[in-house]
């Protein structure tokens, strides 16, 4: 007969957390969200560890090179989307690498030859209306001056009016060579009165912008994640079908960190995989699996070699696995037993396999929920998603603005190796959705205020750090009308439409 789990899965909306006492160390500012990225042994350092225990999801609506600077400016890491080949996948983690911060390659590009038309095109697309025009239309090439919205006349000028008549010119653009430092730039554009600097290589190619506003953004991030040469942190998605061409080309471009991007961990290619990577790099590259839902699943996966284990099955927000296949675990349930399994695997074994709860985190509590579960980091797609650092179009819907986001396993995606289980080289059925969220702003200030409620919690649980809370956490479930009771009730919300009648 088939076995049964004696309880039902569980959702993060089930628990709420009971608070434990608060001495008076226990403030925000104390509190410590560093955290584990990958595995290590009882006494030792990991290898990586983030500073915020978020990461962004392995997915093509999420992350993107600009999201995986903007996060690691924050403390955290992105994984850079394995569904594209592997030279484009390659050079956007080499882009991450090659960041330097304040330094921004140009990616608002265009030739003398252009037109007006094509500075409003790049415009609407790229959001930038500073244009570098370089002698091939590229970031790279040579230096031919600059075109601001300053430039030109929308309403009195052709549309078909090429570049080179409007632009400003180099030798009346200020600009500063290679070598340049940040403060050095950044006093250039003060003296100057510059929104942005162009950087020159010796032999006249555009090496970089400096913006005015990123200077004050670099000086304002004490948790950025940096590599002992002071450069951002970036992982990268890898699959069970191309690794031996994959991983040595991220390896190259500099990747960090790697994770096995499937919708299901606990098979014979993941084993495969990793037995691989060890094969080729021993312990030296560092790779995560997953993603899996029970303690069966991490324990296989934590024999196969892996650094930390991703959990979670179709309970991402564009997710229909459960819907189409019938498959998957309530995610609260999920995290609660893998925890338990990595716990006792590091009692047995004396490693510590840091487990990453995937998908269905809606609220920002719900982050803090997964932590005391037992999740040392969370992995987002929704959250990221929506923010101006992902890789999608913005867009208004019935004068809303939204943000796009696709799973990938919907048909826009074409990530078939993330769901193979062998035969054709395509996707059968979709397993995920095309969608829009709302548009929020900047990852900056929805990460401060989702850190500074997670930081509070804490601090009212009285935990300081994330294995204190991970210990010492008190979870109760909720019953349903206490759910009701949870949220504003029994009030008319105010709305700005009301009329008074006196
Ligand atoms: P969410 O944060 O709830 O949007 O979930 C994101 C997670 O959903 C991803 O990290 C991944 O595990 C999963 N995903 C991505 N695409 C799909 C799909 O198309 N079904 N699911």
């Amino acid at each position: 007969m088939a076995q049964f789990f004696d309880e039902p899965s569980r959702t993060f909306n089930e628990y709420l957390l009971v608070p434990g006492y608060s001495s008076a160390e226990c403030i925000p500012d104390n509190v410590d969200l560093k955290t584990p990225l990958v595995k290590f042994k009882k006494g030792e350092a990991p290898a990586l560890f983030i500073n915020i225990p978020m990461v962004s999801a392995i997915m093509q609506s999420v992350s993107g090179e600009k999201m995986a600077i903007a996060l690691a400016q924050e403390g955290g890491i992105s994984f850079i989307y394995g569904s594209q080949s592997v030279e484009d996948e390659a050079e956007m983690v080499a882009r991450v690498k090659a960041y330097k911060a304040g330094f921004v390659p140009s990616d608002t590009n265009l030739s003398p030859e252009d037109t007006m038309q094509d500075c409003l095109d790049i415009k609407q697309r790229t959001g930038h209306s500073t244009v570098a025009i370089t002698s091939d239309g590229t970031a790279n090439g040579q230096f031919l001056g600059i075109v601001t919205s300053r430039d030109y006349r929308v309403s009195r000028m052709d549309p078909a009016t090429k570049v080179k008549a409007f632009m400003t010119p180099k030798d009346k653009v200020v600009s500063a060579p290679e070598g340049t430092t940040l403060k050095e730039a950044n006093n250039i554009i003060w003296d100057n009165k510059l929104n942005t600097l162009p950087i020159i290589n010796k032999d006249g190619t555009l090496a970089y912008f400096v913006f005015r506003k990123d200077y004050s953004v670099h000086k304002s991030n004490p948790l950025e994640l940096l590599d002992s040469k002071k450069r951002y942190l970036v992982g990268a998605g890898i699959n069970t079908r191309d690794y031996a061409e994959r991983v040595p080309a991220l390896i190259d471009a500099g990747t960090d960190v790697l994770c096995i991007d499937s919708s299901e961990g606990f098979t014979e290619w993941q084993r495969l995989t990793l037995g691989w990577i060890r094969e080729h790099y021993g312990d030296r590259v560092k790779v995560g699996a997953g993603n899996v839902v029970d303690a069966e699943g991490f324990r296989f996966l934590a024999e196969a070699g892996a650094d930390f284990v991703k959990v979670g099955i179709g309970g991402g927000s564009i997710c229909i696995t459960r819907e189409q296949k019938g498959i998957g675990r309530g995610q609260a349930t999920a995290v609660i037993e893998v925890a338990r399994a990595r716990d006792e695997y590091y009692k047995e074994t004396g490693v510590y396999i840091p487990i990453c709860s995937d998908g269905g985190i809606v609220y920002d509590h719900h982050i803090t929920l997964a932590l005391a579960m037992g999740a040392d980091f969370v992995m987002l797609g929704r959250y990221f998603s929506r923010f101006d650092e992902s890789p999608t179009r913005t867009v208004t819907i019935n004068g809303n603005y939204m943000k796009e986001y696709w799973g990938e396993g919907s048909s826009r995606a074409r990530n078939w190796q993330r769901y193979d289980m062998g035969g054709k080289k395509e996707l059968s059925f979709e397993e995920g959705v095309d969608s829009y969220v709302p548009y929020a702003g900047s990852l900056h200030d929805n990460v401060t205020g989702t850190l500074s409620k997670i930081r509070s919690t804490m601090c009212n649980c009285g935990a300081l750090s994330i294995s204190d809370f991970q210990q010492n956490a008190k979870l109760t479930l909720v019953s349903a009308t206490s759910i009701t009771e949870g949220g504003a009730h029994d009030v008319i919300l105010k709305d700005t439409n009301v009329q008074p009648i006196r």
